[in-house]
């Protein structure tokens, strides 16, 4: 079974991608699972192209620091020529209509156009791109948040399309809820969700910040004037929002936590030793990978060779069904 998950460079990782991801890939990931890094989902919008690199570098160091298996990991621009490939032969399956029915499309080309911004066509076919990263690994089972399981939708009409007319060439995957993870929040403005790619770095906090910025950070972070240390999201979002943290960390109920604290500051204290011993391993071995170049060149070239191989005859079939190979 092939349970498969990308992260997109648009920032570094921070906690939340830690806690709401990359350690639950790491933790309960089976050994088919494959995980990438979406660099080439990273280009929809304005981008460095020195950033983009960095980052997914970074990224891809951080997936194997926090545990997962180096031979269950690739960077997706590694398969570019297979990617653009398979890409084609499914856009050319796919309507004007149901890519313009995109939600995501709707809402973020939307936006641009308020902010007077260009909407690239590949923010367009961005999720005919999507489909082709899953049909071409040939993954069973897709674990999406509400936003993009209309994308795994598509993968799916598309794959099944595809088979119906040309012939069998895909697996037609399934969407899957994750089961529940904290949703970390920005710990200056607890009506956000804590955003990679956050303009605004004072409530975020990054899998490679050094203890005595993290500790900063959460000394800094916005709670409440009623000073009543108790669970109550709605009420007390950001006081909240710690308590999730420390519970992420610590393995308690977030309900429990308030019990061992008298103040906001002491529990301040508290959520920054978590977090720093928390982030502590993953960001040390990021490092070290990082400075080794050629133990991480070896990994991401291994990497990409086995996502090669594993896709080669899916892709072979496409092409020859589709009368282009
Ligand atoms: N704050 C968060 N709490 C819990 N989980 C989170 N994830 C992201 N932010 C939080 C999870 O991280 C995975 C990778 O996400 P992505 O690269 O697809 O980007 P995203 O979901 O759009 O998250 P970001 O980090 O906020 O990126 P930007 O700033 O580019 O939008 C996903 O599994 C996501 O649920």
């Amino acid at each position: 079974m092939i349970r498969f998950s990308g992260i997109t460079p648009s920032g570094h990782a921070t906690l939340g991608n830690h806690l709401g991801a990359i350690r639950r890939w790491a933790r309960e990931g089976g050994p088919g699972d494959l995980y990438f890094v979406s660099d080439l989902h990273g280009m929809t919008s304005a981008y460095h192209p020195q950033r983009l690199r960095v980052r997914a570098r970074e990224l891809l160091a951080t997936l194997v620091a926090a545990g997962i298996e180096a031979d269950q990991v690739f960077v997706q621009s590694d398969l570019l020529p297979q990617l653009g490939t398979l890409t084609w032969i499914l856009e050319c399956t796919c309507s004007f209509g149901e890519a313009a029915r995109m939600t995501q499309f709707k809402e973020k080309s939307a936006r641009r156009e308020l902010e007077a911004t260009p909407v690239r066509v590949g923010l367009f076919t961005y999720p005919v791109l999507m489909a082709a990263d899953i049909l071409l690994q040939g993954a069973d089972e897709v674990p999406v948040g509400d936003d993009q399981a209309q994308h795994v939708e598509l993968a799916r009409t598309l794959a099944r399309r595809f088979n119906g007319t040309f012939g069998e060439a895909f697996v037609v995957p399934a969407a899957v809820t994750p089961p529940a993870a904290a949703r970390v929040r920005d710990l200056a403005n607890p009506a956000r969700k804590m955003d990679k790619s956050a303009r605004d770095a004072v409530g975020v906090l990054y899998v490679m910040d050094e203890p005595d910025l993290l500790r900063r950070k959460i000394k800094r972070a916005v709670t409440d004037g009623l000073g009543r240390l108790e669970f109550r999201p709605d009420e007390q979002p950001g006081l909240a929002n710690l308590l999730e943290i420390l519970a992420a960390c610590t393995g308690k109920p977030a309900r429990d936590v308030p019990a061992e604290y008298s103040s906001y500051a002491e529990l301040k204290e508290a959520v920054a030793e978590a977090v720093i011993e928390e982030l502590r391993p993953v960001r040390e071995r990021t490092k070290e990978l990082l400075d080794d170049g050629v133990e991480l060149d070896r990994i991401r070239a291994r990497g990409a060779e086995l996502a090669a191989e594993r896709s080669a005859h899916r892709l072979a079939t496409a092409r020859r069904l589709a009368g282009v190979g």
